[in-house]
C-alpha cells in the first residue's frame, strides 16, 4: 500500500456508515472491511505517553479507526486515554507483545493499514535490572510484528519507536541519520537491534517499515521515573510544602551533568505520522537541536516555582538549598547508571526539509508546562 494517507476533514455521515460497516462484521471476516475507505491503525502502548498522544493526534487529524492495544494488568492504568475511550473511532484491544500468537492474531483479525509500535520497556536505567525483559519487548517483539506483517498484512505500514539512545557514546555533535549506532545500555542495544531488523525486512520484503530516531521527548504524561517529570513533580511538591510551612524531603537526583535534547512529546506526533505517509520509507531524526543539562532543567524548574536557591558543592556533594540552608535538591550517587550517555543533541534538518516538520514548544515552554501541570495536580489532590 503506497498511496499517501489523505488528511482531509472526515465527512461525519459517510464516516458513521463506514464505522457501522466495520462494527457489523465479525473480526475474522475482514474481506469487505478491507475495501473500506477508512484506514485501520494499530497503536501499541496507548496507556503510555507517546501512544496516548498518537491516539489524540489521529483522532484530530485523520478519520482512521484506531485500535489501541493494552496489556492485561491487575491494576488498570488508563489515565492517559480515559478521555478517548468514549470516541467511536477508538477501540481498546488486548495485546501482549511478548506473546507472538497475540501479535499474529491481532494483525490477522484487524488487518491494519498502519501498525505504530510505541510499546516498550522504555526506562533506560531499568534495562540493566531487566535486560532480558527489555530485549524481549524492545527487540524480539519487533521481529514478531515484522514477521506477522510480512505473512499476513504486507500492505501494512510499520513504525517502530527508535531512540537517540541507539547513538549512545556519540562521536559527533549533533547526531543525524548517518551517525553510527554505539549504544551504552541494554535498552539502547535492543533498540539498535530492532532498527537493523526493521531495515532488513524493509529491504528483503519491500515492506514500508521505518524506525524514527526520537530524541528525549517529555511532557505532562511522562512517567515519574524519568528525570524531567521527577524534577517537575518533586519541585512542585516542595513548593506546596513551602507554601504551607511544612517540612519536606529534598529531591534526590543522579548525574546532573548529563545533557539531553529535550522536546515536547506532543510535537513529535506529526513528525511520526508524516514519516508513515511518504512515497517511500525512510528513517528520520526528530529532535530540537538544542541541548540542556539535567542541572539546567532543575534550575529552570526552580525559577518557574519562584524558589530562590543557593547552589553549592560539586559532583556527589552538589546541592541546591534555600537561603536559610534547607536542602531542596541533592545528588545521590545511587541514581548514577552503570554506563552513562553523557550528551545527545539531534540534527533534525532532514525531517524539517522533507517532512515539513515543525515544533510548537521550546525548552522553557516545556519546563513551565510540566511544572505548572504538576503543581495544579498536587494542589487539587
Ligand atoms: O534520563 C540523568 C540520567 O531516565 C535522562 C527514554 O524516553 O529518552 C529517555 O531515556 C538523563 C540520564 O531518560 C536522574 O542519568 C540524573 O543521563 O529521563 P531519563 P533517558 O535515559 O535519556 C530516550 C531517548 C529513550 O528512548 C528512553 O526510552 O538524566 N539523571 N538523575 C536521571 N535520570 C533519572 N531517570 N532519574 C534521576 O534521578
Amino acid at each position: 500500500m503506497k498511496n499517501k494517507q489523505e488528511q482531509t476533514t472526515p465527512d461525519p455521515k459517510k464516516h458513521n456508515s463506514q464505522l457501522a460497516e466495520i462494527e457489523s462484521h465479525s473480526v475474522r471476516d475482514t474481506s469487505d472491511i478491507h475495501k473500506s475507505a477508512i484506514k485501520r491503525v494499530i497503536v501499541t502502548g496507548v496507556t503510555g505517553q507517546d501512544g496516548s498522544h498518537m491516539v489524540d493526534y489521529l483522532l484530530k487529524h485523520t478519520d482512521c479507526m484506531i485500535y489501541g492495544t493494552i496489556r492485561r494488568l491487575s491494576v488498570e492504568n488508563h489515565i492517559n486515554i480515559e478521555h478517548a475511550k468514549s470516541e467511536p473511532r477508538f477501540k481498546l484491544v488486548n495485546l501482549d507483545l511478548t506473546d507472538d500468537y497475540s501479535i499474529r492474531d491481532t494483525i490477522t483479525e484487524i488487518k491494519p493499514h498502519y501498525f505504530l509500535n510505541f510499546a516498550a520497556q522504555s526506562f533506560v536505567d531499568g534495562s540493566w535490572d531487566y535486560p532480558i525483559q527489555t530485549w524481549e519487548t524492545d527487540a524480539t517483539a519487533v521481529l514478531h510484528i515484522l514477521e506477522s506483517i510480512r505473512k499476513h498484512a504486507p500492505y501494512c505500514r510499520f513504525y517502530n519507536a527508535g531512540s537517540s539512545e541507539e547513538f549512545g557514546d556519540v562521536i559527533k555533535d549533533p547526531q543525524d541519520e548517518e551517525h553510527p549506532l554505539r549504544p551504552q545500555s541494554p535498552y539502547g542495544a535492543a533498540k539498535a537491534a530492532a532498527r537493523h531488523l526493521t531495515r532488513v525486512y524493509r529491504e528483503s520484503y519491500d515492506l514500508y517499515a521505518v524506525q524514527g530516531w526520537l530524541f528525549n521527548h517529555e511532557g505532562t504524561r511522562r512517567g515519574k521515573e524519568f528525570v524531567t517529570r521527577k524534577i517537575s513533580h518533586g519541585i512542585a511538591k516542595i513548593k506546596l510544602a513551602m507554601e504551607k510551612n511544612q517540612d519536606f524531603e529534598p529531591l534526590q537526583l543522579g548525574n546532573l551533568d548529563a545533557k539531553r535534547d529535550w522536546t515536547d512529546a506532543e510535537d513529535f506526533m506529526s513528525g511520526v505520522w508524516e514519516m508513515m505517509n511518504q512515497s517511500s520509507a525512510k528513517n528520520y531524526v526528530l529532535a530540537s537541536g538544542k541541548m540542556h543539562s539535567v542541572r539546567q532543567f532543575v534550575i529552570h524548574t526552580l525559577k518557574c516555582a519562584n524558589i530562590e536557591f543557593i547552589k553549592k558543592g560539586k559532583n556527589e556533594t552538589e546541592q541546591f538549598s534555600t537561603k536559610d540552608g534547607i536542602c531542596i535538591v541533592k545528588v545521590n550517587s545511587e541514581f548514577y547508571r552503570p554506563a552513562e550517555v553523557h550528551k545527545l543533541r539531534g540534527d533534525c534538518s532532514l525531517a524539517e526539509k522533507e517532512l515539513g516538520w515543525i515544533r510548537k514548544y521550546d525548552f522553557k515552554k516545556l519546563v513551565k508546562r510540566m511544572y505548572e501541570n504538576d503543581y495544579e495536580l498536587l494542589k487539587n489532590k
